[in-house]
């Protein structure tokens, strides 16, 4: 973003931009107002993975290469630009990956414990999922209780990780010939562990120097995220923590309470969150409150925790990832509680401007300068009740120079992939079917995925907004997840209202209809897995070919800046999907990378790549893309009729 230009387009992030600046506190709009992107590194052309380098190749700008310029762009071990692209790429993926699935490993531990018995406090609150999982894996049933089922259930999953042979379980959900394609392809994951592994290995020097085998091993770590590590983390929690259903909340940083004592979770993992929702709730902790002058308790998320106790409990949304410093700089926090995952390193040095206690949680990750209260899931209850306690007693420290925004928004949050299939079929008939008899018939055009994170490269929260009002302007169904739904949610657009004011006709009648908004918030990052089993879904009900590559779908990361992002894309492309990023593109230093990633995968997946920040630009090319393939299920025509039947012809005259 030029200096000058517009840092958001949401009214309290820009006046607790302005706030700290007053106070003399800094913040990451500053630092990106500083700091310029390296150049190189940026289109991927830098590589550092040896002690010969770092080594950087930048592509000659405004002229085609010579063959003797491309010949000489290679790194001191003689790897080629799209060699150094591609590693640099996978890595990104193998980071993503672990990301996503170390969280799923931190789950399934979990899940077992709470099997045996050994972590007081959970419980298995959805058989019905447990259930289905056990006969999706062929586990015994019979008349086991439900812990021992959960056993089986929890070993098996945390098995996937280390599995050295075989496929990941949860391929089977996908369509067959899904399934097929990448068994003959050969990027069908084994071990979620293996995976991430083998990238690593192959790029380091002197390894794997062919750009399509380097990307075909990207894309089975990807798999093994979305159909693996995210899709574990999903299941095993709606198990424990409830499937979420429809919720009404509140979001930005107006839910910040004045009187009563804030805590804000931050990060990504439910496992103390959940507890810590629950302790907040205690009446002894309230009057602990009430005695350090306060009113209560008031919880707020930031990121993904966010997302996940918004969508199972109805716990307001305090903003996205731009916005973690900005909450403290209301001044209003008395303690803001991070577990993994996006939490800015500058949260200490922010909170000193204030009376903030930053309180790190999980082992993996501490931040000097932090207050550290390990998370212990065996006594989590205790530990919960620890935060909470600290933060009730930082009240009265309070300082003077408080000023939380008002603005805050209503949304409807909690469509996980069931919810999705009882709202639209009822509860007796659950179905995907009026979802695709509506695609068939044109009412809704398509549907696009728009998820992801907050980048200050571009203006807060605007790339997400325009483009999903494009997108539902033009009758195309948002599914969302991450700091995206947060974007849309602070403009309005997660509530049953945004249909007739923003939708087109025949997808505000839908919506009108079964009673959703035009935007479904499905849950947090990992949450995208939910995204994959609707497709699937779709798929499995008929009518809209047989692959989720024939659907009329898209994806898109507008704003996105975190590896787990690639890693996504990623597997939304080798699941057959087009997917759309903004801001930046780490392959453009090679050209054969780039047009391996966004021509070529169309060929082999079914789904690509492509780069695109303008919103307006990349809602098109998912709507042209979802038009694609609704012509080539033969609905063009249908869609047609719906856009002059007569009721429209009518209006026309
Ligand atoms: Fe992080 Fe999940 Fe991105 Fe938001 S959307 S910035 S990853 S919190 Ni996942
Ligand atoms: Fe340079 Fe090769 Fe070492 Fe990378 S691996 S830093 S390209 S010498």
């Amino acid at each position: 973003m030029a200096a000058g230009e517009k840092k958001s387009i949401d009214k309290a992030t820009l006046k607790m931009i302005e706030k700290a600046a007053i106070d003399g506190c800094e913040t990451v709009f500053d630092r990106a107002a500083t700091m310029k992107p390296c150049p190189i590194g940026a289109e991927g052309s830098c590589c550092s993975n040896c002690g010969m380098g770092p080594c950087r190749i930048p592509l000659p700008k405004g002229k085609e290469q010579t063959p003797e310029e491309k010949r000489k762009r290679r790194g001191i071990c003689g790897a080629t630009a799209e060699t150094i692209a591609a590693r640099n790429f996978i890595r990104m993926i193998a980071s993503g990956t672990a990301a996503h699935s170390d969280h799923g490993r931190g789950v399934a531990e979990l899940f077992l414990a709470t099997a045996k018995g050994e972590a007081p406090g959970y419980e298995i609150k959805d058989e019905q999922k447990l259930l289905q999982i056990a006969l999706d894996w062929g586990i015994e049933i019979g008349d086991r209780s439900n812990e021992e089922i959960a056993v089986d259930i929890g070993e098996k999953a945390l098995a996937e990780f280390g599995k050295q042979e075989g496929e990941l379980l949860f391929l089977r959900r996908a369509p067959l010939k899904r399934q097929e394609l990448w068994r003959k392809l050969g990027v069908a994951p084994r071990g979620v562990d293996r995976e991430v592994v083998e990238i690593m290995h192959r790029t380091h020097m002197g390894v794997d120097q062919d750009y399509e085998n380097l990307l075909k091993q990207g894309t089975r770590a990807a798999l093994a995220d979305g159909w693996g590590g995210s899709m574990i983390a999903t299941e095993l929690q709606d198990i424990l923590f409830g499937t979420p259903a429809p919720v009404l909340s509140r979001v930005n940083l107006g839910v910040l309470s004045e009187d009563e004592v804030n805590i804000v979770i931050h990060g990504h993992e439910p496992l103390l969150s959940e507890m810590v929702v629950i302790a907040a709730q205690d009446p002894k902790m309230i009057e602990l409150a009430k005695s350090k002058g306060a009113k209560g308790i008031n919880l707020a998320g930031i990121c993904c925790t966010a997302n996940e106790v918004l969508m199972r409990h109805g716990v307001p949304l305090a903003g996205n990832m731009l916005q973690q410093e900005l909450a403290i700089v209301t001044g209003a926090v008395e303690a803001m509680v991070v577990d993994v995952q996006c939490i800015m390193q500058s949260l200490p040095d922010v909170a000193q401007c204030y009376h903030t206690k930053i309180i790190t949680t999980s082992p993996k990750a501490k931040i000097t300068g932090a207050t550290h209260i390990e998370f212990d899931e065996h006594n989590a209850l205790e530990s919960a009740r620890e935060v909470v306690k600290a933060a009730i007693e930082n009240f009265p420290n309070r300082g003077k120079n408080v000023n939380i925004p008002s603005e805050q928004s209503y949304l409807i949050a909690g469509f996980s992939h069931e919810t999705i299939n009882y709202l639209l079929g009822g509860l007796f008939r659950a179905s995907y079917r009026p979802l695709n008899d509506n695609i068939i018939n044109g009412k809704i055009r398509g549907v696009a995925g728009v998820v992801g994170c907050n980048n200050p490269r571009v203006t807060h929260d605007e790339i997400h907004v325009e483009m999903i009002k494009e997108l539902i302007k033009n009758d195309v169904l948002v599914l969302q997840t991450g700091c995206s739904a947060m974007a849309a949610a602070k403009a309005g657009l997660l509530v049953p209202e945004a249909a007739a004011k923003y939708a087109g006709k025949g997808l505000a009648e839908v919506c009108e209809t079964v009673g959703i908004p035009p935007v479904l918030h499905m849950g947090s990052c990992v949450d995208n897995s939910r995204i994959l089993m609707a497709a699937t879904a779709m798929v499995k009900e008929g009518g809209l070919g047989d692959d989720i590559s024939d659907l009329p779908v898209a994806g898109a990361a507008p704003e996105w800046m975190s590896e787990k992002a690639i890693s996504i894309g990623q597997y939304f492309v080798a699941s057959g999907v087009f997917t759309v990023f903004g801001v930046t593109w780490p392959t453009l230093g090679s050209e054969e990378v780039t047009k391996c990633l966004f021509e070529d995968s169309e060929e082999t997946y079914g789904g690509m790549w492509a780069f695109e920040p303008d919103p307006i630009k990349a809602a098109h090319l998912m709507i042209a893309h979802i038009d694609k393939k609704r012509k080539a299920l033969g609905l063009d025509k249908a869609r047609e009729r719906v856009l002059y039947d007569m009721a429209m012809r009518r209006e026309l005259v």
